[in-house]
């Protein structure tokens, strides 16, 4: 028995953990009281973690598929061989475009990402298709244009607020704030701070809500447009703010002006006293911020509603400051700017060939991926990576995918586990877990303080398995693009003194690179396999933090030295390194001022830039509207987060406690006017496809209104699905028209009893 400290890896929140750990599997699990950001916090899906590490669909060995279908396990250079010489001839024959990599990274295993970017770059592609297109991209690119570039990413100081506008998120469940059942309890409990939740769900936060707005799906915009009339009419807006920090206030002040607040109020169905009260209440309070998710990302509107969210709280000044919305820094570079308007280097964008869609923040939106395989005749996709990431249950339109899938010429999917994307792959290659290698998140999305916790493997590696960091190294090592050996920079980190701050190293490093300026996109494994080696127990992956860790220190550095790491200008960053290699529960990275934040902003100006042509366009659309013809009598919220879901991370069912079924919740007076009893069989039918659903009743849906949970329809040890596919319901054109974000909360439904006689 051992006890050990790691992370947990079912949502963004990544909490630190104290696990013990005996014969292999983990025993127990607590919260890491010494954690920087979770203090100890932890929720009820941590307690399960072992469900995680021990199952029966583990994968132990790389798999090729046969003519038959059926898999052989082959050796890690059988596969790699094969696998880079398929890849080197499609990309030869038909270019690099034929080759899209999906995935890299879930919630807590980010690290892979910086070796997985290398095999875009070896194939000469773009196409780097993520679960965030589907979901945050029309945030990233509202972003891009208010604050100059698409990485700059806004969170909310909820712990400070006075007052807190839940908008579309339901962080009891879901979390995504900071310890968030704890910090509920406080803004509760506090009679001086007030709590909204704006969601037509009563969820387990609006419940904790001093004010719930219970509008109609869909309706959002509708909703904070009229808010933002009510407060720039009464003259609540912060115009000192908005005289020194933004441009463009007159042009949306003339557009809120022009907004019919009855319409909009009956249009969300909610009172127009309640939205009056909730606007004058926020832009009253002495800090007060947003916090958003899926509930406006995925529905009608996605973009627009992101620009909305942001001008509630830019109007009224609660920016940079504390209790507000704030911009942070990163420190592995998850995002990148990819703005249509301005390219790169005079390179215009990818577009891809089907949809000419451009990447947003460096990320394509996986919806349309089946459509650029099938579609785009000479200039298709031909052959897909899948890392991290089980397309076939999560991306929109499963029947899609999976057609699409089986038309590749090749498919290689990484993973832990036999997955139902893995089942049609030409080879599947086992990924040791999260668990059995040195891995970190890159959400770390903290201000004033941001943080970084890089998790130390907790076993040996199953036999048969090796980290990403070691697949693809050794993939591009087989397609020629680095040497398998540098040995004089393997030396110089060797013999380096740690006093020297890696500076010989880096300089060694950055020789080799200007002499082979064709090996810098493998900068990554270059490091791994240099100075990796010489990092103490076995730390060989993280290596590549080292470049970042400079590159922040010398990007943050007061803030860098506020945090308490020391050094000058040459050698903070890899102090910081080193501090980052030994801090086993985590690291504050930086300690900010909130004026800092004006440096974070990308404008040359350093102001935001509130008026979005496209999106003042949007707004002016809002009100000639037609409302939603009712071809279908129920929308559904496809994929709810509830206490015993985290995506497609747990496979074994066992690891649920409640809700084995993933059941369809619906209002008492629809279900008895259909018929339908509680734990009684349902159908329920899209334009897509109809689906068989276990019915549970529920007052705190509003009628006209089912919803069904994500993170279910696995098929484990190969059987049946288990709990709704809820994919095989949703369609990729009901999107967004910006970024093809799916309206997965929207979904046109109808739903009948399951006939007698099948049910018998
Ligand atoms: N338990 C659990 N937690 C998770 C996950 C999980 O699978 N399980 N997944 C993680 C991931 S990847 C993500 S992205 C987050 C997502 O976290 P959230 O977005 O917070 O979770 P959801 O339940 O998808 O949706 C949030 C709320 O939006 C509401 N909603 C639906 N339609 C509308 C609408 O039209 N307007 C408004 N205002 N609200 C609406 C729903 O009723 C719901 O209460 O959760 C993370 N945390
Ligand atoms: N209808 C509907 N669809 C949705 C949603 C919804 O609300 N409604 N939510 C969407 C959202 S917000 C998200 S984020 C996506 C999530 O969907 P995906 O991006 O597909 O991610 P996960 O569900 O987290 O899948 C993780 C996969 O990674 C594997 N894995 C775990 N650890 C490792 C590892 O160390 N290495 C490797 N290589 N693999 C590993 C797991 O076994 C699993 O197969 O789903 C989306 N799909
Ligand atoms: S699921 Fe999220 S909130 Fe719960 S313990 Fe894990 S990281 Fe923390
Ligand atoms: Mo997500």
């Amino acid at each position: 028995m051992k006890t050990e400290k790691t992370a947990c890896i079912l949502c963004s929140r990544n909490c630190g953990l104290v696990v013990e750990i005996d014969d292999g599997r983990i025993v127990k699990v607590k919260g890491d009281e010494a954690h920087p950001t979770s203090k100890g916090y932890l929720c009820q899906k941590a307690a399960r973690l072992d469900h995680y590490q021990n199952h029966d669909d583990r994968l132990r060995q790389p798999l090729k598929r046969q003519d038959d279908g059926s898999y052989v396990p082959v050796s890690w250079d059988e596969a790699l061989d094969d696998i880079a010489k398929r890849l080197t001839a499609i990309r030869d024959n038909h270019g690099g475009d034929a080759f899209a990599f999906v995935g890299g990274g879930g919630q807590g295993n980010h690290l892979g990402g910086a070796y997985s970017r290398q095999l875009l770059a070896a194939m000469k592609s773009r196409y780097a298709y993520n679960a965030l297109g589907q979901e945050k991209t029309g945030d990233f690119w509202v972003n891009g244009r208010l604050f100059g570039s698409q990485t700059c990413h806004t969170t909310e100081d909820v712990e400070h607020a006075d007052y807190v506008l839940f908008i579309g998120c339901n962080p009891f469940q879901s979390h995504g704030i900071p310890n968030a059942r704890d910090t509920l309890r406080d803004l509760k409990r506090n009679p001086d701070r007030t709590m909204v939740v704006i969601d037509p769900r009563r969820s387990e936060t609006a419940k904790q809500a001093d004010i719930h707005l219970q509008l109609k799906p869909g309706t959002d915009a509708f909703l904070m447009a009229a808010m933002l009339a009510i407060i720039v009419r009464e003259g609540l807006h912060d115009r000192a703010f908005l005289d020194r920090h933004c441009t463009g206030f007159a042009e949306i002040e003339q557009a809120l002006l022009a907004i019919d607040l009855a319409d909009h109020a009956q249009r969300a169905d909610v009172p127009l006293a309640d939205i009056e009260r909730v606007a004058r209440g926020f832009a009253a309070a002495k800090a007060a911020c947003v916090r958003i998710d899926l509930g406006i990302q995925q529905t009608l509107h996605s973009t627009l509603n992101g620009w909305l969210e942001k001008l509630l709280y830019l109007v009224t000044g609660n920016f940079a400051k504390r209790g507000g919305n704030n911009l942070h820094s990163f420190l592995l570079p998850i995002l990148g700017n990819t703005d249509e308007r301005r390219s790169k280097r005079g390179r215009s964008l990818k577009r891809t060939a089907y949809h000419r869609m451009q990447p947003i923040a460096g990320i394509y939106p996986p919806n349309i991926l089946p459509d650029e395989i099938e579609l785009a005749g000479e200039q298709r996709i031909r052959a897909v990576f899948v890392d991290s990431a089980n397309p076939l249950l999560t991306y929109a339109d499963s029947a899609a995918f999976e057609r699409a899938f089986g038309k590749l010429e090749l498919l290689v999917v990484i993973d832990v586990a036999m997955s139902e994307t893995a089942r049609l792959a030409h080879y599947v290659l086992p990924a040791a877990s999260q668990f059995e290698k040195w891995e970190a998140t890159g959400f770390n999305l903290e201000f004033p303080e941001n943080f970084f916790h890089l998790r130390h493997p907790l076993f040996t590696a199953q036999h048969g398995t090796l980290p990403e960091p070691e697949i693809y190294t050794r993939l591009i090592e087989r397609m020629g693009k680095i040497p398998a050996r540098f040995p004089k920079l393997a030396t110089i980190a060797r013999l380096e003194l740690k006093a020297s701050g890696h500076l010989a190293f880096m300089a060694a490093l950055a020789a080799t690179l200007a002499r082979h300026r064709e090996w810098i996109p493998y900068a990554a494994s270059i490091i791994y396999r240099t100075l990796g080696p010489s990092l103490a127990g076995g730390a060989a992956a993280a290596a590549p933090i080292l470049p970042l860790a400079m590159q922040y220190a010398n990007q943050h550095y007061a803030a860098v030295k506020r945090a308490g790491h020391r050094g000058n200008r040459l050698t903070l960053g890899s102090a910081l390194f080193q501090a980052i290699l030994d801090g086993r529960s985590g690291v504050v990275l930086s300690h900010h001022e909130f004026a800092d934040t004006w440096s974070l902003i990308a404008n040359a100006d350093r102001r935001v830039h509130l008026a979005v042509p496209e999106m003042l366009d949007e707004l002016n659309a809002l009100q000639r509207e037609a409302p939603m013809t009712a071809e279908y009598p129920f929308v559904l919220m496809a994929g709810e987060r509830r206490s015993y879901n985290a995506n497609q991370i747990y496979r074994d069912p066992a690891w649920r406690k409640v809700d084995p079924h993933g059941a369809m919740r619906i209002h008492p007076d629809d279900a008895a006017a259909l018929g339908l009893a509680d734990g009684g069989r349902a159908l329920c039918r899209s334009a897509r496809a109809e689906i068989e659903v276990v019915v549970e009743l529920d007052d705190t849906v509003r009628r006209g209104v089912v919803t069904l949970p994500h993170g279910y329809g696995m098929r484990y040890r190969g059987g049946a699905p288990i709990g709704p596919e809820l994919n095989r319901l949703t369609s990729a054109e009901h999107c967004d028209p910006f970024t093809r974000t799916p309206f997965h909360k929207h979904v046109p439904v109808s739903i009948r009893a399951v006939p007698v006689a099948a049910a018998a």
